[in-house]
């Protein structure tokens, strides 16, 4: 008997550049090589379990309008179960090598965290066999530990210790069910990790109990023999007014101070770096000059809105910037490209699920070639390099070096000419400019 089949579109492949087609590739040819390395082995992408599966496309203001004749609607496990067929039906015909999910977008919250997890179980059996009959592989998993009530004053940093004992309860089975499945990395988002006043805050013990968890999840990792990096995703605000986890920055304070560095690298999205205000490329520089990239979660903001619209990445600038930030640590590891993206509401057509992800793969496979353009052709590093060049030798590198004080630098600075007479332009716009250039 032939296998169902939820969707009535083909196999989305690569036709090239010059292809009318809607549902195929103009850009991303998996098995092309670009810098030395298979498309498809830089982008890593993965498909996001919770807005691919579960997204229903309802807003504040609207019912969902998603078109899912495969979903009964229902909260059981069965219907989880049927979900995982047609998620893995996207994956192949999308060429999605890699997916990402929750704890409660693949299994149903039962009355109990025991019952829970046996429904996870039952989820996770399926998921396994699909990921060994297609090769399709778990990029990071995570808990969902802000959607149910309980958490609507925080997870690991509720002012209630029982709250924190039943989300280290939940942690521990969605680390158990992430290693089983060869997740390559584990993530937590801390959406209700942070305040809405401060009022009824007590801003260092809730820290310290995050710090505290965390420490466990570390000690838990090794005890299972989980190898994957731990990811901490930043972001600013939404749900909470503040979030611990607010930046880059933020978080990789958060880790030094707590002992925690070696053991995190940090996920960063697009949409929560400016909602950070910040832009992507600041984001993922911190990251990089850390030694702190893990993961991306690729999608892109509305910025004249204020929230996290989680749109499908399609601006160039966008895609070219990131990759140039993932090829200069040298590329992926254990992470990828997940799109932590949905549709528009108006965009509620089943095969809108294919268009919107061939729209995102296609503005990455450009970005990737552009900024491996960019990097061979150099011209922007030899300029940045050259900028910093008066530290190469002479008084630079003597204090870079460490061997020079205030007494030494001042003897110095009485004798010496006006230093303004040293500066180059910027030449800010030239850059833009050049950067213009590579962008086809
Ligand atoms: C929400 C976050 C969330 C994380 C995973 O804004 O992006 O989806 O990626 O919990
Ligand atoms: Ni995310
Ligand atoms: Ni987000």
């Amino acid at each position: 008997m032939a296998k169902k089949s939820y969707f009535d579109v083909q196999k989305i492949n690569f036709e090239g550049a010059g292809s009318t087609n809607p549902f195929a590739f103009k850009y991303y040819n998996p098995e092309e090589v670009v810098d030395g390395k298979k498309m498809k082995d830089h982008l890593r992408f993965a498909c996001a379990y919770w807005h691919t599966m579960r997204g229903s496309l309802k807003d504040q203001f609207g019912d969902p309008t998603a078109i899912m004749p495969w979903d009964d609607g229902s909260n059981s496990v069965d219907n989880a179960l049927k979900r995982v067929d047609v998620f893995f039906e996207f994956l192949d015909k999308c060429q999605l090598d890699f997916y990402c999910f929750h704890d409660r977008d693949i299994a149903p919250e039962g009355a109990t965290l025991a019952e829970s997890n046996a429904n996870l179980d039952k989820v996770a059996d399926k998921l396994e066999a699909m990921q060994k009959a297609t090769g399709k592989k778990l990029l990071w998993g995570t808990a969902n530990m802000f959607g149910n009530p309980r958490f609507m004053q925080g997870a690991s940093t509720s002012p209630s210790a029982s709250i924190f004992v039943h989300c280290a309860g939940q942690v521990k089975k969605a680390m158990e069910v992430t290693h089983r499945l060869g997740g390559e990395g584990y993530v937590f988002w801390g959406g209700r990790e942070g305040y809405n006043t401060l009022l009824n805050t007590n801003m260092k013990r809730e820290l310290d109990h995050m710090a505290a968890f965390m420490h466990m999840a570390v000690d838990y990792k090794k005890k299972i023999g989980f190898k994957g990096p731990f990811y901490i995703e930043p972001k600013p605000k939404e749900p909470t007014t503040h979030q611990y986890d607010s930046d880059a920055a933020t978080c990789l304070n958060f880790l030094r101070a707590y002992g925690l560095t070696e053991h995190f690298k940090l996920n960063i999205e697009t949409n929560h770096a400016t909602l950070a205000n910040h832009t992507m490329e600041h984001e993922l520089a911190v990251c990089v000059d850390n030694n702190a990239l893990g993961s991306i979660d690729a999608n892109d903001g509305t910025p004249n809105l204020g929230w996290d619209t989680d749109c499908f990445p399609t601006d160039l600038y966008l895609t070219t910037k990131t990759m140039l930030a993932v090829l200069k640590m040298g590329g992926f590891t254990t992470g990828g490209l997940n799109f932590d993206a949905h549709r528009r509401r108006e965009s509620f057509q089943i095969d809108d699920m294919f268009l919107s992800h061939i729209a995102g793969m296609d503005a990455f496979a450009r970005g990737l070639k552009i900024a491996a353009a960019i990097k061979k052709d150099g011209k922007i590093d030899q300029f940045v390099a050259d900028r910093y060049a008066s530290w190469d030798s002479g008084i630079g590198a003597s204090i870079e070096a460490g061997k020079e004080s205030f007494e030494s630098l001042e003897k110095i600075a009485l004798s010496q000419p006006d230093p303004i007479a040293t500066l180059k332009s910027g030449r800010q716009e030239m850059l833009e400019s050049l950067f213009n250039s590579y962008i086809k």
